[in-house]
């Protein structure tokens, strides 16, 4: 029985040496397989920094290209701009008006270049080669569904000058309606449309604008008994122009633009039977807003949406 004990115990023992054995067999294998993991992890990182960097510096560079891009784009926008306004000058040189323009045979409304008298004087405007038969030569446009609504509320010399988007809301300016009128004989065209939608003309068969040395005054008769919008001009004809820093209106004891018009510039008199340049209002009130007198049937000041005003020479 001794015995026995005595060899089961060595026996464990070897077993136990022979295991330990293996055991730091297999924990020197792990370790190996550990380091060499861990020097391909290591290797990993390196190449994933290698590739970061790759990376980086390909964003940056495409980056850059999308901006040269853009810029060449721009570049390349404003040479077709400038080419297209230069085709434009030359093709509509010599005319004086839209209707010269229209008859060189541009029949879309459109901003073009004009060339009115005195000789050297050139002037941007905008057509309308639509309306009954085109020809006309805008000077004014005001649409309340454009937005935001561009101020009237400026001074005599930006009224000389003009103002505004010639292809949207725009006052096209003193000096070019005396340059172009003073040339001939020129026709009136008022287009406008109520708050319900509703649309009405009026025409007079003669229009002009004198010099700033006479205060740019208006000359306008021969109303057009066609028209579906009375002679809203009328009251304003052989009226001086007036903004709200120069009152040349013969109401006594102060200025109609600053007291009715908004600041607005316009033919005062005492005041108008229309007000064009008048600020838009959210009112809704007959005296907000750019309100005109009088569609033919009732006669009311009517508060207005959009009104455009137009010349083309008498034909
Ligand atoms: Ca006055």
């Amino acid at each position: 029985m001794m015995v026995n004990q005595t060899r089961l115990i060595e026996n464990l023992v070897d077993a136990s040496a022979d295991r330990d054995s293996r055991d730091k067999q297999t924990i020197g294998q792990c370790l190996g397989d550990v380091k060499t993991l861990y020097t391909q992890l290591q290797e990993g990182e390196t190449l994933l920094r290698v590739l970061q960097e790759e990376y980086n510096t390909t964003s940056e560079e495409r980056e850059r290209l999308a901006e040269h891009n853009s810029r060449l784009k721009e570049k390349n926008r404003q040479i077709e701009a400038a080419l297209n306004d230069t085709i434009k000058r030359t093709r509509t040189s010599g005319a004086a008006d839209c209707q010269d323009v229209l008859t060189m045979g541009f029949t879309k409304s459109d901003v073009y270049t004009i060339y009115p008298r005195p000789p050297g004087t050139n002037v941007t405007v905008y057509c309308d080669q639509e309306t009954d038969r085109g020809g006309w030569t805008v000077f004014l446009t005001r649409d309340s569904s454009l937005t935001p609504h561009l101020a009237f509320n400026r001074s005599w010399q930006e009224y000389a000058q003009g103002f505004g988007d010639l292809t949207g809301d725009h006052w096209l300016g003193n000096k070019a309606l005396h340059f172009i009128t003073g040339g001939s004989d020129y026709i009136m065209r008022i287009d406008v449309k109520n708050t319900d939608g509703e649309e009405a003309f009026a025409e007079w068969g003669s229009f002009s604008v004198s010099s700033e040395e006479e205060k740019y005054r208006l000359n306008v008769r021969m109303y057009n008994p066609n028209s579906t919008l009375d002679d809203v001009f009328a009251y304003s004809n052989f009226m001086f122009f007036s903004t709200h820093d120069q009152d040349n209106d013969p109401k006594p004891q102060g200025s109609c633009s600053n007291e009715i018009g908004g600041g607005g510039g316009w033919w005062w008199k005492s005041c108008s039977y229309i007000y064009p340049t008048r600020p838009f209002s959210e009112l809704g009130d007959s005296f907000d807003g750019p309100s005109t007198c009088c569609w033919l049937e009732d006669h009311e000041y009517t508060p207005l949406a959009y009104i455009q005003l137009k010349i083309r020479p008498w034909m």
